[in-house]
């Protein structure tokens, strides 16, 4: 029987990418996200290329009512979840604290530290139901540095780091893995969103240097799924190679 995962933010960058990646894998998918369009593109895209089931739900993470009641009243076949990747997140904007926008940082807090706790909370209790699960948090290099102009999106993202040690802990008796991958600059939708639509500024960011692509992080995923059963990854920091901390690129 096919295993299954639920991807949140699957319609674009990383999650697209993880979820093209499971799908290979063989992993049955419950893919979710906002743009509904998008979600319907992606899910016609693995079923025409794999030999999977795919489950869309257009999900918006910051709701807690959403998350709850979809993901309890999933189909009875789609509710043993092996795998939940926490990957829908997003950046806005980047300012001093003093001149910090306050609904940037409230879209922030809610998408990628309260959306991933409701998220969290929802489906663990299946697992703990199926006695076996893995879970996957997607922080970055900003969950172990700060920047300047980045305080809120840092702190979201050491908060999901502690989150994730949080789980593991708790989820220890429960034969629940629990992982974090932390990547440097990706090149994705990330800093068109960041930059609210701007794409010029959006491109300057991956200027001079190569970045990260997706596929390197659907590739570190899968390198996590594919361990045997004793052996969980706690966490994985990845980078491109031109950059060595959040502030140090080598650009040509
Ligand atoms: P993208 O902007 O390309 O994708 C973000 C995904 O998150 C989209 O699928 C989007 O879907 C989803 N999302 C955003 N807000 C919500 C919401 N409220 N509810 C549900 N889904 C939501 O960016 P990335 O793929 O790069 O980002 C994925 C993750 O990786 C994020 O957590 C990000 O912080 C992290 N990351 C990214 C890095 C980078 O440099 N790109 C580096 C390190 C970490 P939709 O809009 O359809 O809802
Ligand atoms: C995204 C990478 O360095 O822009 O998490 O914060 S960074």
């Amino acid at each position: 029987m096919n295993k299954i995962a639920f991807i949140t933010g699957a319609t674009a960058g990383i999650g697209e990418a993880c979820a093209k990646k499971l799908a290979k894998l063989g992993f049955n998918l419950i893919i979710s996200g906002r743009r509904k369009e998008n979600l319907e593109k992606v899910k016609q895209e693995l079923i025409a290329n794999y030999k999977i089931k795919v489950l869309a739900i257009e999900l918006d993470v910051r709701n807690q009512d959403q998350v709850a009641t979809k993901i309890n009243s999933l189909p009875e076949e789609w509710t043993k979840i092996d795998l939940l990747l926490n990957n829908a997140g997003l950046a806005v904007g980047v300012s001093a604290v003093q001149e910090g926008i306050i609904d940037d940082w409230e879209r922030m807090i809610d998408t990628n530290l309260k959306g991933l706790l409701y998220v969290t909370r929802a489906i663990t209790p299946l697992m703990i139901a199926n006695k076996k699960g893995q879970i996957i948090n997607i922080t970055s290099i900003a969950g172990k540095e700060v920047y300047p102009g980045g305080n809120v999106y840092c702190a979201t993202k050491h908060a999901v780091d502690a989150i994730t040690k949080g789980m593991r802990i708790d989820l220890l008796p429960h034969n629940i893995k629990v992982s974090s991958i932390a990547p440097g600059m990706v090149e994705t939708e990330f800093s068109v969103v960041r930059f609210k639509g701007d794409s010029k500024k959006a491109d300057q960011v991956y200027q001079g240097f190569t970045p990260l692509y997706a596929e390197d992080i659907a590739e570190t995923v899968e390198f996590i799924v594919t361990r045997p059963a004793h052996v969980n990854i706690n966490d994985i920091l990845i980078m491109p190679t031109n950059q060595a901390s959040a502030r140090d690129v080598n650009r040509a």
